[in-house]
């Protein structure tokens, strides 16, 4: 056995260091995707968008074209490769950067990974068919996450018999297992409790207060709370509101061990990641 870096994921041509905390940033390519409106439908914008945050400190793109938010429809898998897949391309072709595709579909999996991709994340943790065939056929690294139900039902009336956290790390581990089983290295694994999915703002805040649970598998976590109702809740701000709210949750992520972080707004959340982690290597010496 070679030994491997636990901290490098292997991205196809890119490699991403996750020894220290990451940003992903998001790049949305739905028409009604719900902090960016749509504004990003066009090429042109996504690239640029995508500029933007990697000149900002973003390590990957995420690109998504299924909107997720809580009562959003299903949609149609040719609907979201004509969205995904020509963004994917020229990303990968005009900025030669870390692209990732925010999708369940195994047929979007597919034609990214093709494209250049070299992540993917699914937030229904590769269950759809042949989802966890087709991710170990490209060996991609898979970012798997808590969800229950579908966007579109995950809000009406969320409930755990147990305290949140143990019911997602469960959750989780089983995914892994699955996923181990039909051939995807463990090393390639990531893990995301689903803000947002499925929870209560309680739920929510708990499953922040305890993360550190979620590091019994050993795996690098990743966390998307940017914007998100947890924090309109909290605060009572409206979505274009919740940044400073977004960034003490950052903070608090990256103390209690998240590696990598999905946000629209880059800059300031680099800013809050890299204070968060200079106070905490001092404490690591002596
Ligand atoms: C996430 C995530 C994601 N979130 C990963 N991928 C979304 N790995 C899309 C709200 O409560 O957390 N992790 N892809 C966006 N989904 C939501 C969910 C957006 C809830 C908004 C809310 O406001």
């Amino acid at each position: 056995m070679t030994p491997i870096d636990a901290n490098l994921l292997h991205c196809g041509r890119h490699r991403l260091d996750l020894s220290y905390p990451r940003v992903m940033g998001i790049l949305n390519v739905t028409p009604d995707s719900f902090s960016d409106g749509g504004h990003y439908v066009l090429r042109d914008e996504a690239l640029r968008h995508a500029e933007t945050m990697l000149a900002e400190g973003a390590a990957v793109i995420d690109v998504g074209g299924e909107s997720t938010r809580p009562g959003a429809t299903a949609t149609p898998i040719q609907q979201e490769l004509d969205r995904v897949i020509p963004v994917v391309e020229y990303l990968v072709r005009e900025l030669d950067t870390l692209v990732s595709v925010d999708t369940s579909s195994p047929e979007v999996m597919q034609e990214a990974a093709e494209c250049g991709a070299g992540m993917i994340n699914d937030v229904r943790a590769l269950r759809r068919p042949d989802a966890i065939k087709t991710a170990a056929r490209y060996g991609l690294p898979v970012c798997l996450m808590h969800m229950l139900g579908e966007p579109e039902d995950m809000q009406q009336a969320p409930h755990y018999d147990e305290p949140v956290e143990h019911a997602v790390l469960r959750f989780l581990k089983a995914r892994v297992a699955d996923c181990e089983a039909g051939g995807i290295r463990r090393e390639q694994l990531l893990l995301d409790p689903g803000f947002g999915f499925a929870k209560t703002t309680k739920h929510n805040l708990r499953l922040l207060n305890r993360l550190t649970v979620l590091n019994e598998l050993d795996l690098p976590l990743m966390v998307g709370m940017s914007r998100k109702s947890m924090i309109g809740n909290v605060l009572g701000r409206a979505v274009e509101e919740r940044l400073y709210g977004g960034l003490a949750l950052t903070s608090l992520a990256v103390e209690r061990g998240a590696r990598l972080l999905r946000v629209h707004d880059v800059a300031p959340n680099v800013d809050a990641i890299n204070m968060t982690w200079s106070v905490l290597q001092e404490g690591t010496e002596l």
